[in-house]
């Protein structure tokens, strides 16, 4: 997948406003067609940085209400917005990150029930790590190396100490670079993983049952997911899947109510995506195609309207989006 900066920036920026524009509506009301009759509030526009890339809601400041946190791609910022009782925003607090925040991750990282943000900075090859203050602010950002051109973050206790770790996705070196915390929101050096060619994504999840998180990329160059097996010590066994053609983003969880994690991945060929099926293993031995509405690179959001029975999969009409 060659693209160059300025077209993915564009489409970044054209995938912002769209993810914006749903996120409102998930936020508030449940789609955006239906914004204009259930959202009594109107629509407000943000100002954000250059190039908002990233967008994700948690509630920063503990008053109840989800506040918003946008990655500047252009100019290298994060920008902050508190959610007001009158269900508008405050206009941005901006923060510095490193180069080309991509993507975000909300956690407690210092254990002060606090929540912390990580920024993804695709072209500093790092996380920027900035520790809430519970009030909606934050301290300026620590960076910690990570491979090459990272893109995506789970975060979860990797390896047992109840502290939280981080991985972190690198496209261009196809590896998971696995950062242990030190439960005071710094972090340890990190350790690469190997997974599939051309990673464009990561989520954890437990794929095996045994209580030890799990992680899944996927594996844009060889059709697969890598899904790797956490062994509860920070280590991983690799197992790969084939995964219908170029996937290049994913979502999971348990679809057919068997209480085995599945995985939903959409391709950039076309309007299609594949429903694999979890056999408890970390493989995916069966699949079911489903349609998008939009083909692309495109991230896709699950939202399953009722649950299924074995393999008989019938989504009702609007289901997946
Ligand atoms: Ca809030
Ligand atoms: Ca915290
Ligand atoms: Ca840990
Ligand atoms: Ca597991």
């Amino acid at each position: 997948m060659q693209e160059n900066n300025i077209g993915a920036a564009w489409r970044s920026v054209q995938f912002l406003i769209a993810g914006v524009v749903c996120l409102m509506g998930v936020l508030f009301i449940g789609c955006p067609q239906l914004w204009a009759q259930a959202y009594p509030y109107g629509q407000q526009t943000l100002t954000t940085g250059n190039g908002p890339d990233a967008v994700i809601a948690a509630d920063f400041n503990g008053d109840g209400r989800p506040d918003l946190a946008v990655g500047n791609s252009l100019d290298n910022t994060l920008s902050i917005f508190l959610s007001k009782a009158d269900g508008t925003f405050t206009s941005q607090t901006v923060y510095g990150t490193g180069a080309f925040p991509s993507a975000l991750a909300v956690a407690d990282l210092n254990g002060d029930g606090k929540l912390d943000i990580v920024v993804v900075d695709k072209n500093g090859n790092s996380v920027s790590v900035l520790l809430g203050k519970g009030d909606g602010t934050f301290n300026n950002r620590v960076d910690y190396p990570v491979g090459n051109e990272p893109v995506g973050i789970a975060v979860a206790d990797f390896n047992g100490d109840h502290k939280a770790d981080l991985a972190v996705v690198n496209q261009a070196d196809s590896t998971v670079s696995l950062l242990l915390g030190n439960g005071d929101g710094t972090f340890q050096g990190q350790t690469p993983v190997p997974v599939g060619p051309m990673p464009t994504a990561i989520q954890s999840a437990d794929f095996n049952n045994d209580g030890k998180p799990d992680l899944i990329t996927p594996g844009y160059d060889l059709n697969s997911v890598s899904v790797l097996l956490g062994k509860g010590d920070g280590t991983f066994t690799r197992v790969d899947s084939p995964a219908g053609t170029n996937p290049i983003s994913l979502a999971v969880g348990d679809f057919n109510g068997d209480g085995v994690t599945d995985v939903a991945v959409s391709d950039n060929t076309g309007s299609q995506g594949l429903l694999l099926i979890g056999k408890g293993d970390g493989t995916f031995p069966s699949s079911i195609p489903f349609s998008t509405t939009a083909a692309g690179d495109a991230d896709i959001a699950v939202h399953v309207c009722a649950p299924v029975t074995g393999f008989a999969f019938l989504p009702e009409p609007g289901c997946w989006q």
